[in-house]
């Protein structure tokens, strides 16, 4: 349920740990562009501080933030209709993240299933970073700052907007106050969770070691082409009702993926593809994917040749972050009782 008293706002954020991927499109990105415009205010968000979570090459780190903030622009979010910034530009993310880490506790974040598939677990857990095993709750900060009453996000986020609520709640009832709001994930449509091309029980993540098991938004049409050719299958037709998809998660995977890229439902896929091969479903495919992608990759890469106009739409974008995020952080430190004279 949404609470009314908030205005109605989006929060979403991707982080530029490496290039942008058809997940993080699929998943995020599309439907941010969809979102915007219509009866939410947009606050979208390049998440630099989770990206050095994991080891970030300090070289690469402001080249990643631009091409994610070139993603955002080339995939249709107007930075006239939506905020558009990256995290880093404005503090007070950092600073209420630290009064969530006082929040949250240790309990919450030992149950985060991202944290256990990232740090692995004994020993080579130990050697995650102490942020990447709170990053959940800067996530939190991210999300309430802006009292965002809606997050779209993929599949795989669902458990850290589940912990954004818990810390709301927490929040609200120890300091004995109604101030953040219970966000709602807006987890919708069919590639809520796009899996990796090799292997269909692992998601399809920028930072997975191959890139064959993945397509990057900036892949050339031959790159595409040869990836989906080359992705696992089983070697049945696709079937002729839904349910015969039911234990072939790779071919479930690809009929997600052309559903979403082409603003259809799955069954109407299975419907027009009913029986095909995959000498005549993965070309299909590779097309589609190369029509709906190339001409957001050819902006991408004239969006790049100009940096210094992305970190000034960053920079007026955070300008307008701040507007929002300080007086909530403001309220906060009041509700908390920390003096700032
Ligand atoms: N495979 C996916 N399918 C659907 N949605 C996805 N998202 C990411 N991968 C998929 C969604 O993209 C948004 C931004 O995610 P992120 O980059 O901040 O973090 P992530 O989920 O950890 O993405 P990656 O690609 O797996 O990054 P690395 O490899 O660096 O950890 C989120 O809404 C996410 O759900």
């Amino acid at each position: 349920m949404t609470d009314t008293k908030f205005t109605p706002r989006v929060f979403s954020g991707i982080k530029p740990s490496g290039g942008l991927t058809l997940g993080n499109y699929l998943g995020a990105i599309k439907r941010f562009v969809d979102m915007q415009g219509g009866q939410f205010e947009t606050i979208y968000c390049v998440v630099d501080l989770h990206a050095i979570t994991v080891w970030q090459d300090p070289k690469e780190l402001a080249n990643a933030t631009r091409e994610v903030a070139a993603g955002y622009l080339a995939s249709g979010i107007d930075p006239e209709k939506s905020i558009l910034f990256n995290q880093a530009q404005v503090a007070e993310h950092a600073e209420l993240g630290w009064i969530f880490n006082c929040v949250a506790r240790v309990g919450w974040m030992n149950r985060m299933t991202q944290f256990k598939d990232k740090a692995g677990s004994g020993k080579d857990a130990e050697k995650a970073s102490l942020g990447l095993y709170a990053y959940p709750s800067l996530m939190a900060a991210d999300i309430l700052l802006y009292h965002a009453t809606h997050v779209p996000v993929g599949e795989d986020q669902k458990q850290h907007v589940e912990l954004t609520r818990d810390i709301a709640k927490k929040f609200n009832h120890d300091f004995k106050v109604d101030f953040f709001p219970e966000t709602t994930p807006v987890i919708e449509g069919p590639a809520m969770r796009v899996m990796n091309l090799r292997d269909g029980s692992k998601k399809m993540s920028k930072s997975g070691e191959s890139d064959m098991e993945r397509i990057n938004m900036t892949d050339d049409a031959d790159t595409i082409s040869k990836k989906f050719k080359k992705a696992k299958t089983d070697p049945e037709p696709l079937p002729e009702t839904l349910e015969g998809l039911a234990d072939r998660p790779e071919a479930r995977n690809l009929v997600n993926i052309y559903a979403a890229l082409n603003d259809m439902t799955n069954e109407q896929v299975i419907t027009e593809y009913a029986g095909a091969g995959w000498g005549r479903f993965k070309p299909a495919l590779a097309d589609l994917a190369v029509a709906k992608l190339a001409p957001i990759s050819d902006d991408m890469k004239r969006l790049m040749n100009d940096p210094a106009e992305i970190d000034r739409l960053l920079g007026r974008g955070a300008e307008r972050a701040r507007e929002i995020a300080q007086p909530i952080l403001k309220q906060t430190y009041e509700i908390v009782g920390l003096l700032r004279s």
